[in-house]
């Protein structure tokens, strides 16, 4: 997969160098590019923003400026390649988001900052039958789309084939098919700050530890995301699951 990341803070994006992302990066599984919005402003002093039009608070980003730079970026595209632009007034990225944008091709992910960029922008690559996602990944408010482009590509490199070293590792997790948080994890030793890991877990009896993880992943998604039991599937919830 290829992602371009365009921002007016290229060095904000350098975690992407480092640790699963950086490493999928060097084995050739993921190509990310990042680019600075401001090489394709026009005057000396690189202006990538003006004052809103109907007036209100802060600065609004210049759709020349983004038209000249994804324009560019998408130049070098195959047809297919989406626009995720981060938001907070987007749709929730969700894993099931993450998931679908695994499956493309080629990623450029458009960083605002300030109160945003001119909505033409949007609607001009939706015209030109570019995908346009605007997504938000909570409901805070950041001062730019980078930390949130750092989360989409973290989020979508590790679904990629190769990427995680153990692909069952992202069988049973939070956020999960299951719709479910992920149970509590224990490791040596045993016995810590006068703790005990659930002796359950030591019995090496497999269909009770199962049973014990998945009551533990159902009273915790109960207790602190019950958003998420309202939406489960009551079809695949067993009687032992309907008891608790
Ligand atoms: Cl994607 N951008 C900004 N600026 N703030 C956010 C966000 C995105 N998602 C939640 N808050």
């Amino acid at each position: 997969m290829r992602i371009d990341v365009v921002s007016i803070f290229p060095g904000y994006l350098a975690p992407l160098e480092l640790s699963l992302v950086g490493k999928a990066r060097t084995a050739g599984l993921l190509d990310v590019r990042v680019h600075d919005l401001r090489d394709w402003a026009s005057d000396k002093h690189r202006t990538v923003d003006d004052t809103p039009f109907g007036g209100g608070a802060g600065m609004v980003m210049r759709p020349d400026v983004w038209g000249a730079a994804l324009d560019d970026v998408l130049a070098g595209a195959a047809p297919s390649a989406r626009l995720v632009v981060p938001t907070p007034s987007g749709t929730t990225f969700t894993q099931r988001t993450a998931e679908a944008l695994a499956h493309e091709q080629h990623l450029v992910v458009a960083c605002g900052r300030y109160e945003g960029i001119d909505a033409r922008v949007a609607a001009h690559y939706r015209e030109r039958g570019v995908a346009v996602d605007e997504v938000s990944i909570g409901d805070y408010v950041l001062n730019g789309g980078e930390v949130a482009a750092l989360v989409v590509v973290e989020a979508v490199a590790r679904l990629l084939p190769g990427v995680v070293g153990n692909p069952e590792s992202l069988v049973e997790e939070s956020h999960g098919a299951a719709g479910l948080l992920e149970y509590p994890v224990y490791t040596k030793p045993p016995r810590w700050a006068g703790l005990e890991v659930p002796e359950v877990l030591l019995s090496g009896h497999h269909a009770r530890i199962a049973r014990w993880r998945r009551d533990e992943a159902l009273t915790r998604t109960a207790e602190r995301r019950p958003d998420l039991v309202v939406a489960l599937d009551v079809a695949g919830l067993d009687t032992h699951d309907l008891a608790l």
